[in-house]
């Protein structure tokens, strides 16, 4: 068969979800910052629908797998929840039933030949840790993920062979300190530099434990997924350009420097530094995150950013924020997804492959989450019970062309998961827009496969298109 884009072997063609989107709460012996958030305020989640049920993953995961697999996904990435695995946060102590719940889950991958990704941390703070410590403004809630991601690594790193310590940790930075979309919510760019860099030194700290474990010798790999949204000035002068070089620099660089390279943009921390607001950091500390870099990135892509110079002075009287440096840029005729209010670029996925192989030691990646979500899809169902999501295969083959042309200029990217292969509970958007492979009826839970789902059978089995 002759393909127009073919891909290089053993290529990952898979999907993402996460534990607290898709699994529900059952069975859950502490809450999550987000379930915790359901509870007191179910006003801020789109129809009042929370985390209590998600996809029935926790019940339904048999089913799940088959599902995947029948879209004939090779590999799948999802997070363990910390507020299920673990019983007493202070000493590690597990909870059977989710040691068991887990293990079988990772076990039902394996036996339909899905490779399993196993994520760590996808927003999903017990709130204890925030009503005790403040959560990642404090250095010991690091020392209590490192207690949980080592067993983590004892009960499950026998069979899981690829991990990934955080998912986006800059939205943790960003909804919960900076632009009020997760709780707690607050406006506190100091507190926020702080998280960054707290979630920077977690993500090492657990690299340095996998090490020191060994299981880097039996064939394990630990990377991080980041959400890079590669910025672009509105024009090529040099107040718009400095503007968009600081925003790749809060937004990208200051994760995915640290994670590759081991140190912090230097502009950025000098900026930091001459306002006052530097993160508080060890030398003990920073050697650590010298020392215990990734071995893989994952990239979660969706839109680009763009920025311009400020038009007008910021007012410092509430305190640091970001934007001090730059305004949003909305790109005249820029094209967009509005169920969602994102900017659909796809010739970023060759920017990023670029930039990778360029300034990043061409280190092996993957795309670990790209989609499309939209809002009503039963309004594209066919005769036969069907949602012809034609709008998503044309997204994903968009992106995918320009993944590819990274690719043949040697970018090193070894997969492309999309996001999500069910669909799955999207945090305060609920499940207003849909992204799945599968689409879910919410009052039975019947799982249907869409025709994305065949169309990636088909890409996957040729492994291209
Ligand atoms: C990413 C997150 C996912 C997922 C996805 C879709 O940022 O890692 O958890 O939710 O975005 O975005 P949303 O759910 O906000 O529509």
């Amino acid at each position: 068969m002759s393909l127009k884009y073919k891909f290089p072997e053993n290529f990952w063609w898979g999907s993402a979800t996460s534990g607290p989107q898709s699994e529900g709460r059952f069975n859950k012996k502490h809450r999550s910052v987000f379930d915790y958030w359901f509870d007191i305020e179910p006003q801020a989640f789109f129809n009042g629908v929370g985390p209590n049920v998600a996809s029935n993953f926790y019940n339904s995961y048999k089913e799940d797998v088959k599902l995947i697999k029948e879209i004939g996904l090779n590999s799948l990435r999802t997070s363990i929840q910390w507020t299920r695995l673990i019983k007493d946060f202070e000493t590690g102590e597990v909870d059977e039933d989710a040691a068991k719940f887990y293990n079988n889950v990772i076990n039902e991958f394996i036996d339909q030949g899905i490779l399993p990704v196993i994520n760590l941390h996808h927003f999903d703070l017990p709130v204890e840790l925030y009503e005790k410590y403040g959560g990642w403004e404090s250095k010991k809630v690091v020392d209590l993920f490192v207690i949980f991601a080592k067993k983590c690594f004892e009960l499950f790193g026998d069979r899981v062979k690829y991990w990934a310590t955080f998912n986006e940790p800059m939205v943790v930075v960003e909804g919960e300190y900076l632009y009020k979309f997760h709780y707690p919510k607050l406006v506190d760019g100091k507190k926020a530099v702080q998280v960054l860099y707290n979630l920077n030194l977690a993500s090492a700290k657990v690299i340095k434990e996998f090490k020191e474990l060994g299981y880097d010798k039996n064939g394990g790999k630990i990377g991080i997924i980041l959400n890079l949204t590669p910025s672009y000035p509105r024009s090529q002068e040099e107040k718009d350009v400095n503007a968009a070089k600081f925003v790749e620099d809060f937004f990208n660089n200051s994760f995915l420097d640290p994670a590759i390279k081991g140190k912090f943009p230097e502009n950025l921390v000098e900026i930091l530094n001459k306002d006052n607001v530097i993160w508080e950091s060890t030398e003990e500390e920073m050697e650590i995150i010298r020392n215990n870099t990734i071995d893989f990135l994952g990239v979660n892509y969706y839109q680009p950013r763009r920025a311009k110079a400020k038009e007008e002075k910021f007012d410092e009287s509430n305190g640091w924020m970001p934007d001090k440096y730059f305004d949003n840029y909305e790109m005249p005729g820029r094209r967009m997804n509005t169920y969602r209010g994102w900017e659909i670029y796809p010739q970023c996925m060759y920017d990023i492959a670029i930039n990778v192989r360029d300034n990043y030691n061409n280190i092996p990646w993957y795309i670990s989450e790209n989609g499309m979500g939209v809002e009503g899809e039963e309004k594209y169902i066919n005769d036969d019970g069907v949602i012809e999501d034609n709008y998503r295969i044309e997204f994903y083959e968009e992106h995918l062309s320009y993944l590819h042309k990274g690719i043949s200029e040697g970018s090193n990217c070894f997969g492309y998961h999309t996001w999500t292969p069910i669909d799955c509970w999207s945090w305060s958007n609920a499940y207003k827009n849909r992204y799945g492979f599968i689409a879910v009826d919410l009052p039975t839970q019947i799982k249907t496969i869409k025709k994305s789902g065949r169309w990636i059978k088909e890409v996957a089995k040729n492994n291209g298109f």
